[in-house]
Order: structure tokens, then C-alpha cells, then sequence
């Protein structure tokens, strides 16, 4: 797979993108991740990115030209199946989203700021926009890395337990069932008994039950 993020803060994204299973996922070549600096696109003397609103407001919004450059010139090395625009009024990001987007070929992420972007970037490149959850952020980069975690840990191959995915909190719609580790009595804290009895039948439908208590207590909405 392959994500190319449009951003006028680079720097935002190059750290989290480094670490942990974005960076195993690159070493072993399951993901191509570019990010391009749209300011470097802009052919305004000043490098601008922005500019006041028609019709008068306050806040910038983003132009046109050197998002539409950027946009056309990866267009031309290869075809994209989705050109995502991050913004608070899109579709709320669910795991079905994130599956769904997982199975793709070629991405495009185009992180928003300041009032948002010319309407006409939307209206002619934009195919699908999304929102994190009902708050506002300063900008889209924040909210590109939540996406991109969501779909690259999907991939597989890019977590070692490839079965760890599909157990996920949401995947079936349940939340998790509690998890121990050593050491089984900790100054009295102790594990419950049925994790340490070695009865594989018994322990399930221990999870079972504790995922579905979970899963009524704290998010019953799931359930509907
Ligand atoms: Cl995608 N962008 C911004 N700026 N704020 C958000 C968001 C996105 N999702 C939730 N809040």
C-alpha cells in the first residue's frame, strides 16, 4: 500500500510516522508512506499557502493552486483509489472505515487548516472526507496519523500476532475482555483464578462474558 499525506506541517508528521509499527511496516516494504510539503507547490513569489475568505470572515482559507498542483502531479504517476480530505464535518471514522480503506492500493491524505480549503478542492478531487470524532483541531495532521494507524496495523503482516487485529476491541462490535501477565499475585493484587486453571474451554467463555459485561457497561450503543 501506498499513502501520500499533504500537509503545510511536515515536521508534525515525520515523528510519529518513525516509530513502532509505521516504521516496521515500511522496513518490510508493506507501506510507502510520502509527505509532501504543499507549500513547496505554491508559484505565489512568498511561498503562500492561504488567503482571505470571498465574501469577507475571519480566518484563512487554503488556495487552490498549490494543492490542485500537487494533487495533479502525483495523479500522474499513478492512480489513486481514494483522495481523502481530513476535516471535522466529514464521515466519523469507524473501524469499518478503517477495514474498508485498509484494502486499497494507492491513498491520498490531504491535511486541512486554518478556516478549511477552497470548496473547489473538494468539489472537483476530493472522493471521501473524514472526521476523527465530534471536537475541532487545530489541523488535519493529527487526525491523518489516528487514519493512518487505524488502516496500516491492518495490513498483513505488519503486526506479528496476525491474529491480534481481528481480536480488536470493535472488530465484532465487543469491547476487550481485562488481560494479565505476570506475576499472578502482585503484593495481593492477584489474577483471577480462571486465566491460571489451563482450562482453554473455561477461559473463553470467561472472555466471553467479560467482554459482553464490558462491552454493556461502557458502551452499550455497540449493542444496538
Ligand atoms: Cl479530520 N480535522 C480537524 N481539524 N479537526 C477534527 C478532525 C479533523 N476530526 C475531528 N476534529
Amino acid at each position: 500500500m501506498r499513502i501520500d499525506i499533504l500537509t503545510i506541517l511536515p515536521d508534525l508528521l515525520q515523528g510519529p510516522f518513525s516509530e513502532s509499527i509505521m516504521k516496521r511496516a515500511q522496513e518490510r516494504e508493506l507501506l510507502t508512506l510520502e509527505i509532501h510539503n504543499i507549500r513547496d507547490y505554491s508559484q505565489n513569489k512568498h511561498k503562500k499557502v492561504d488567503d482571505t475568505q470571498y465574501g469577507g470572515g475571519a480566518g484563512m482559507v487554503m488556495t487552490v493552486q498549490p494543492i490542485v498542483d500537487l494533487i495533479e502531479k502525483l495523479q500522474s504517476e499513478r492512480s489513486y483509489d481514494e483522495i481523502i480530505f481530513m476535516t471535522p464535518d466529514g464521515e466519523v471514522l469507524e473501524q469499518e472505515l478503517s477495514n474498508d480503506l485498509s484494502l486499497k492500493e494507492n491513498l491520498i491524505i490531504l491535511c486541512g487548516h486554518y478556516k478549511g480549503i477552497d470548496e473547489r478542492i473538494r468539489e472537483h478531487f476530493i472522493t471521501k472526507e473524514i472526521s476523527i470524532g465530534s471536537y475541532v483541531l487545530t489541523g488535519g495532521e493529527l487526525a491523518a496519523c489516528v487514519l493512518v494507524d487505524s488502516i496500516v496495523r491492518l495490513i498483513p503482516g505488519v503486526i506479528n500476532d496476525e491474529t491480534s487485529a481481528l481480536t480488536d476491541s470493535f472488530q465484532d462490535n465487543l469491547l476487550s475482555p481485562p488481560v494479565y501477565t505476570k506475576p499472578a499475585d502482585y503484593k495481593g493484587m492477584k489474577v483471577p483464578d480462571v486465566l491460571l486453571s489451563g482450562n482453554f474451554a473455561k477461559i473463553d467463555k470467561w472472555r466471553e462474558e467479560k467482554a459482553m459485561e464490558r462491552t454493556r457497561e461502557r458502551r452499550p450503543d455497540l449493542l444496538e
